[in-house]
């Protein structure tokens, strides 16, 4: 085949499969009811890519919640705690969701993307299984609509890697013997169901592989592709080069490796072995969203031409992380839009592309022309380069001297006359229905920004009001204004484009709509001042400023691939620094800027991670670097899986970092006294993920654990992380408590 696609969205163009799987969650759609919708819009997606061009499609990438999870299904490997749940449909949703008396999965991120897989658990009874009725059930659907399927599977090797052992010190990567016959079983019934290729994944080897891990990715395809009765194999890699293993892989029989030449840049001519292979070349970005250069790419494709036996044209990675289709955007000035390339049009590109190589260029001269155009205005459009902005920024990172050290800062702060142990919240109280309908009728009209402002303010007086009867030392306003905190910002922010109907699959039924950032950054007005100075003049207890970190707001959007990260996150820095400043100018003694992408940014490969935090840990300190010595700032992490971030934390150098630590105290606040950590610290006392209200009993032990880490002089009281998704009631029980806490332990001081 000549083009193709890795993979595709499957939530649909309107999130028709979300709506489904949340109506057979509530109980108002039926199993049969989410069968028709997956089936339509699988047929749909194959459909859309043929009539495009596409000679070579791939099927099993749908899922109802996560394709990790359904080849845990693949192979049996779904947890003991759900096998008792009969269904099918209901025991899959029990592992990726929990039930009332079941716990789900852990979830985290799929490589350095913003989607969730869910962690399959492998113990040492687990035993495996192969139940292909998936796949095989998709592969058959689509080969009688006539279409050229290609199944997608999970390799071996990424599935183990991926799983948490439990129950077992020994690598995951030792059982990969029980799963290579399975794997050989799925090949040939996937050969006699008719198909031609299959699709293995292994997006693990493009992180950081030992020697010994790559053997046994070479010994595992050795033996696949010995199977005799089988479909082609196309090995599947994407998100960064394969380095030692591209050549490992290729020794092998595997008659296809597809190579991301987007986010990687293996040498595929220093690969003898290639000129065997049918190399399918990722050279059409299918993380980000802009407009590919024809030209350069074409060039790409030309080079290889010599290095490999055939070549076929591709995205670099499943389009699953990207929209849908730019025709869903109504409000894109022009200009942008000619920058830009959603799914659809990105097929498009593959497959002029693969036009062009087959048919020779001219005759897709159009195309390319069109392509030139778009990049020729991008390079002069003046919302790219605003040398104002370019000339401070500079002239700030040249001369400031940043934030004077912790012990000058210490005393500075005093005057806030905060309690030993105080106590606060990260930020978002619940959304509630109120907060819903007011912000839905501003959508559509009903109400104007007065009366939206009004019952706003009433939002916040409310939450204002609770705290000070709860007896909080630091208060918060709520964010009853903000729905997703980085759309907040990127919507008042000028460089920043806020999609319409941009939706990405973030795990589950849950999507997200990341902003474009296509220019330089210019914060044209104040974009929280107003909302927490009106909770301020509602009480004297000092109120947190909340801001967004400068990595973050990057880590959820879409970036410019014009100029390096580190750029753009210092034009964010600068945009949030100066809104600290008018916040400090407004009466506003605390500033919290919260981080809780931080570890989500960092590369795969350990050679570019210290690069990385170096200009992190920059950009959040120039945003945090413009206050004054008495201006406390706080920050957030979301996570407690600190690892090779923990200098990193500690370089920030907040004067209060608080954390998701609810499981595991001692651990984190151990690691972060090995670094040399010395400021305050607010360790999550309950976990917010779940509904139950802790005890003052269990806080206060938790709180008591702490101390035996961190004096008190730097302990925080905190919840692990914002309330928005909570019940009010559930809040009010859990702070009360909270507070009752760390009254009773301050006692025993
Ligand atoms: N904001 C953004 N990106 C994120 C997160 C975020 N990426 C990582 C993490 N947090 C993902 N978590 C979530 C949690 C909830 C939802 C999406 C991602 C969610 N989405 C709504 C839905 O799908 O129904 C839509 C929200 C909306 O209207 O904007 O609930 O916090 N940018
Ligand atoms: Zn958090």
């Amino acid at each position: 085949f000549t083009a193709t696609v890795l993979g595709s969205p499957r939530i649909g163009r309107n999130r028709e499969l979300k709506k489904v799987v949340e109506a057979y969650w509530a109980g108002r759609a039926d199993a049969a009811a989410l069968a028709a919708v997956g089936a339509d819009l699988r047929r749909q997606t194959w459909t859309d890519l043929r009539d495009a061009g596409l000679d070579s499609i791939p099927v099993n990438t749908f899922s109802y919640y996560d394709q990790v999870l359904d080849t845990a299904v693949l192979l049996g490997a779904l947890p003991d705690r759900v096998a008792g749940i009969d269904d099918d449909l209901d025991r899959y949703f029990a592992a990726a969701r929990g039930t009332d008396s079941v716990t789900p999965l852990e979830m985290t991120k799929w490589f350095d993307t913003n989607y969730h897989y869910l962690v399959p658990e492998i113990t040492p009874s687990t035993s495996f299984a192969l139940d292909a009725s998936k796949v095989l059930g998709e592969l058959g659907e689509a080969l009688e609509l006539g279409i050229a399927a290609r199944p997608v599977i999970v390799g071996p090797v990424t599935f183990l890697l991926l799983s948490k052992a439990v129950g077992s010190e020994a690598p995951l990567l030792d059982r990969i013997d029980e799963l290579v016959p399975l794997y050989a079983d799925l090949l040939t019934q996937l050969h006699d169901a008719g198909a031609e290729w299959v699709q293995i994944d292994e997006p693990a080897l493009v992180a950081d592989r030992t020697p010994e891990e790559i053997a046994t990715a070479k010994r595992v395809y050795d033996q696949l592709s010995a199977v005799e009765t089988r479909p082609a194999i196309l090995l599947a890699s994407y998100f960064g080069s394969l380095g030692d293993a591209l050549p490992a892989i290729a020794s092998t029989g595997v008659e296809g490796i597809a190579v991301d030449l987007v986010a990687g840049s293996d040498t595929l001519a220093a690969v003898p072995e290639l000129t065997r292979k049918h190399v399918v070349a990722g050279v059409v970005d299918g993380r980000n969203i802009w407009r590919t250069d024809l030209e350069n790419a074409l060039t790409t494709l030309g080079t290889l031409l010599g290095s490999t036996g055939s070549l076929a044209v591709s995205t670099s990675c499943s389009l699953l992380h990207v929209p849908y289709t730019l025709q869903a955007e109504k409000n894109v000035d022009k200009a942008l839009r000619s920058w830009l390339a959603f799914g659809t049009e990105k097929v498009r590109e593959v497959v002029t592309l693969a036009t062009a190589l087959t048919e020779g260029r001219e005759t897709v001269d159009e195309e390319f022309a069109l392509a030139r155009a778009a990049a020729s205005t991008r390079t002069t459009d003046p919302r790219l380069r605003d040398n104002a902005i370019r000339a401070r920024l500079e002239t700030i990172l040249a001369s400031d001297p940043g934030r004077s050290p912790a012990d000058q800062r210490r005393p500075a702060q005093a005057a806030l006359e905060l309690p030993l142990l105080p106590t606060t919240t990260i930020g978002s109280y619940p959304q509630t229905t109120a907060i819903r309908v007011a912000r839905a009728a501003l959508r559509k009209g009903e109400i104007d920004d007065a009366e939206y402002l009004i019952r706003m303010r009433a939002e916040i007086a409310d939450v204002v009001a609770l705290q000070e009867e709860l007896g909080l030392d630091v208060l918060v306003h709520g964010e009853p204004e903000r729905n997703d905190m980085v759309q907040y910002f990127a919507e008042q922010l000028d460089g920043f484009f806020a999609t319409e109907n941009g939706w990405v699959q973030s795990y589950g039924s849950r999507c997200v709509r990341p902003p474009i950032l296509y220019g330089d950054v210019r914060r044209p007005n104040p974009m929280t001042v107003s909302w927490i100075t009106y909770a301020q003049s509602l009480t004297q207890r000092p109120v947190k400023g909340m801001l967004t970190g400068p990595v973050t707001i990057l880590a959820w959007s879409f970036v410019r691939d014009d100029q390096p990260l580190a750029d753009s996150a210092n034009q964010v820095a600068l945009a949030i620094r100066d809104e600290t400043v008018d916040l400090q100018g407004a009466g506003i003694r605390i500033v919290q800027v919260d981080e809780p992408a931080l570890r989500e940014l960092l590369p795969l490969r350990a050679a570019e991670q210290t690069a990385y935090l170096d200009w992190s840990v920059g950009a959040f300190r120039l945003a945090t670097s413009g206050v004054a010595d008495s201006t406390q700032i706080h920050t957030h992490l979301c996570y407690s899986e600190f690892g090779e971030v923990i200098d990193a934390i500690a370089n920030l150098d907040a004067d209060v970092t608080s954390i998701e630590a609810a499981r595991s105290h001692m651990e984190v606040l151990g690691d972060l006294n090995a670094v040399g950590f010395d400021l305050g610290v607010g360790p999550g006392v309950y976990d917010i993920h779940s509904p139950r209200v802790p005890s003052v009993e269990e806080i206060a032990a938790s709180l008591k654990e702490a101390l035996e880490a961190v004096p008190a002089e730097r302990l925080w009281v905190n919840p692990d992380c914002g309330l928005k998704t909570r019940s009010p009631v559930e809040v009010e029980a859990s702070l009360r408590n909270l507070v009752d806490a760390a009254k009773l332990v301050r006692a025993g001081l």
